[in-house]
């Protein structure tokens, strides 16, 4: 199996791809099996966070270029890869993307679906498909541009030149960068970090974020206001105040 999924203690979830002799390229039965594997976890309670990682050496070098070389636009059309995509963009919990190695092409457009990206020191991202003669099709136009702004994305998009995790990091598209060696350890125990805190909470924060930056100002405040409001009904609200008040570790259920 090219994609493996392990429950850990924490009430985290990790899913590695491990296709190395293809470079974790993302061909149908990969993107199937990451899709099966987002809905069943979306639903699973026991599951809090989750850290996509690939190998130590590489995190996704893109779509399968072998699978799509004779291809059609009706063949595109048919194969309708945004299907396989929809469970990750929906996903509702944070989403921690542990980077070694390469990222590029549609592994970059994995990386960013997630919501905080940890990269190795020899971490590279890139948007290559213009080298063969395409274009990044997973939303790499879009979501490379409202993480770093247009003259950086420009740049990417338009040379197909892969940039190093430090410079990633100062330009927005990095969250930290650590040892390689480090890499899923950290996400990990980040990940072990954001699920033990109110479930609610986290899965409000993620749908703002990424909702309301796509909205006028206006109405994303209107739903943070609202959102925010609604929080007063849950019982970590109430709890994790207390518990402050009370100078206590709260004991969250997540309602
Ligand atoms: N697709 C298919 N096979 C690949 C891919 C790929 N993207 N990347 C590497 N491989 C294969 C190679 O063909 C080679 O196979 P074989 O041993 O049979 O010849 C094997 O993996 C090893 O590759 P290399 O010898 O090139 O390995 P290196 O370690 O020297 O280089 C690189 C690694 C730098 C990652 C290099 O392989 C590379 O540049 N790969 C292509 C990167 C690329 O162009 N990606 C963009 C693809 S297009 C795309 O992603 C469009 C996204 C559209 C939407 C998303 C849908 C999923």
């Amino acid at each position: 199996m090219d994609v493996k999924l392990e429950r850990l203690p924490g009430q985290v979830a990790c899913i590695r791809i491990d296709r190395p002799e293809a470079r974790n390229a993302l061909n149908a039965a990969v993107r199937e099996r990451l899709a099966e594997i987002f809905i069943e976890i979306a639903q699973d309670e026991t599951v809090h966070c989750a850290v996509l990682a690939g190998t130590d050496k590489v995190f996704a070098a893109g779509a399968d270029i072998k699978a799509m070389a004779t291809a059609e636009p009706v063949d595109m059309m048919l194969r309708a890869g945004e299907r396989t995509w929809a469970p990750l963009k929906d996903f509702p919990k944070p989403l921690i993307a542990a980077v070694n190695g390469y990222a590029l092409g549609g592994g970059c457009e994995l990386a960013m679906h997630a919501d905080i990206i940890i990269a190795g020191e020899g971490a590279r991202f890139g948007q290559p498909e213009i080298k063969v003669g395409i274009i990044p099709g997973a939303g790499g136009t879009q979501r490379l541009v409202r993480a770093v702004g247009k003259f950086k994305a420009m740049k990417i998009l338009l040379t197909g030149e892969p940039i190093a995790a430090r410079e990633a990091e100062a330009m927005g598209l990095v969250s930290e960068v650590v040892p390689d060696g480090e890499v899923l350890d950290r996400a990990l125990a980040l990940a072990r970090q954001i699920a033990a805190m109110p479930q609610l909470a986290a899965r409000k924060i993620k749908e703002l974020v990424l909702q309301g930056s796509d909205l006028p100002l206006e109405a994303a405040l209107l739903l943070e206001r609202n959102t925010f409001q609604l929080m007063f009904g849950t019982a970590d609200q109430k709890e994790g105040m207390a518990a402050f008040l009370e100078k206590r570790a709260p004991s969250f259920t997540g309602r």
